[in-house]
């Protein structure tokens, strides 16, 4: 008999919930190398979330075709003049693309080619990002308050974070003279 069922997983509002969800967790300290100035960050800031991600990964790692779905909740703050970010990464399958949007908050996707060129786009909700293979990302909180945002990748793209914390990425988002600005 054809039958008519209720997904196990739903996106609501700005929250992933279900059976099915990864939620995971990165603290100040978990994140504290990509900041300049992390020595600002105490012992206390250390435990405090920077940003949560809920993913939906219905494939197996690895698997051709297949799509993966998350929200990230990047909390508001500064380290110095940096705002808080994620920590950004390449592709390990360096030419699978991904889909961003914007949900709440004001933020700044930060894109570097493998070259180091640099360039932000601005994210709020309804922002609609696409980035193509070989292209790093990170995104940046510039409000005063939880940004969130959408993203859909393939599930045999892979992450490659070696690079990024090896060299970083080629300018920082910082809060000059009030207002976001790539240096
Ligand atoms: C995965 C996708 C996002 C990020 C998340 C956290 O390809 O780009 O779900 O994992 O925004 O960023 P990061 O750089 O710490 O993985
Ligand atoms: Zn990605």
């Amino acid at each position: 008999m054809n039958q008519i069922i209720m997904p196990e997983n739903i996106f609501i509002g700005k929250n992933l919930v279900g059976n099915e969800i990864e939620h995971i967790t990165r603290t100040l300290g978990d994140i504290r190398s990509i900041f300049e100035q992390n020595d600002r960050i105490t012992a206390q800031q250390a435990d405090q979330t920077a940003y949560k991600v809920s993913s939906y990964l219905p494939e197996k790692e690895g698997t051709p075709g297949g799509l993966y779905f998350g929200i990230t909740r990047l909390c508001a703050g500064l380290v110095g003049d940096e705002y808080f970010m994620t920590k950004g990464h390449f592709h390990a399958n360096t030419d699978t693309a991904e889909f961003y949007w914007g949900i709440e908050g004001e933020g700044v996707l930060i894109l570097m080619d493998e070259q180091g060129n640099i360039k932000g786009e601005r994210m709020f909700p309804g922002s609609l990002h696409y980035i193509p293979g070989r292209i790093a990302h990170r995104v940046a909180n510039v409000s005063d308050s939880t940004l969130s945002f959408g993203a859909c990748w393939p599930s045999n793209a892979g992450h490659n974070y070696d690079i990024i914390e090896q060299n970083g990425f080629t300018a920082r988002l910082k809060k000059m003279n009030g207002k976001p600005q790539l240096i």
